[in-house]
């Protein structure tokens, strides 16, 4: 497990905080013999090391409330908080309100368009998550238009839609000593830089970049891009892309601490 420490910005009661924070997307449980006790050790070796887990969506292969259950069974004594997001994988057999049951049945928070922040306090201070899966539509020169077909046109309307509950979430965490942005798609190609570029569009869209600009989060962790790359920026926001291929471990966990203003520290 690494680490990488992020000075987050001025505030009351900041300094003396320390929030540990792990973070992973794609880890895809489903199908593989061993998945329940890969799963379990995995979320198990977090306890007592971090304060709050982050799940980047895509937890399952395809979505059914069954995979579902694997991460489930995983967390539920973990004792750290749980948020995530879905992900494609888990919109797959389009069973998605199942498959949020399942995991609030054991405490996670899902967040979604519906849902899109969460406050937890931590250290005595205030810690915002702001989340929604995102989606694809593609970055200046290969935007997917808002014309022709209903479902072309519904796939800009969602990307629009993911980009202002992201807003709506950021509002109201605006307050929070930190404030931390959980996707599934990318909003910046920084992050893609990897993958094959005539795939970009599908990987996220920088529909999603202009309340991270307007809100200036601690930082932004989304998953999807396997072979994309690890960080990147949107204006002086720090994009981290925590698919765990791209990490090449099980989770990464950040520190948000300090009193300068998001200048990433070493890695150690
Ligand atoms: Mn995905």
């Amino acid at each position: 497990m690494s680490s990488i420490a992020i000075d987050g910005r001025p505030a009351e009661r900041r300094e003396e905080c320390r929030i540990r924070i792990a973070a992973a997307g794609d880890i895809h449980y489903g199908e593989r013999a061993d998945d329940r006790e890969r799963a379990r050790a995995t979320f198990a070796a977090l306890e007592d090391r971090v304060d709050v887990i982050l799940l980047a969506g895509d937890l399952t292969t395809h979505g059914e409330p069954e995979q579902a259950q694997i991460v489930a069974d995983a967390v539920r004594d973990v004792g750290v908080p749980v948020l995530t997001v879905l992900g494609n994988h888990d919109w797959h057999v389009n069973r998605a309100d199942d498959f949020k049951a399942v995991l609030q049945e054991a405490g996670v928070v899902v967040l979604d368009k519906t849902h899109s922040h969460e406050v937890l306090d931590i250290c005595d201070t205030q810690v915002g998550i702001a989340g929604v899966k995102g989606f694809m539509g593609g970055f200046p020169g290969s935007h997917l238009p808002d014309f022709g077909e209903p479902s072309l046109r519904g796939v800009y309307r969602e990307s629009i839609e993911e980009a202002e509950a992201l807003d709506e979430g950021l509002r109201a965490i605006q307050m929070c000593a930190f404030r931390i942005v959980l996707m599934h798609y990318a909003p910046t190609t920084e992050t893609l830089v990897g993958e094959r570029e005539t795939i970009w569009t599908f990987l996220g869209t920088d529909r999603l970049a202009p309340p991270l600009l307007e809100h200036n989060p601690d930082m932004v962790l989304h998953g999807h891009a396997h072979a994309g790359t690890f960080e990147g920026r949107i204006g002086e926001v720090p994009v981290y892309n925590v698919s765990v291929p791209v990490l090449g471990e099980d989770f990464w966990v950040f520190e948000l601490t300090g009193e300068r203003r998001r200048v990433p520290s070493e890695v150690h």
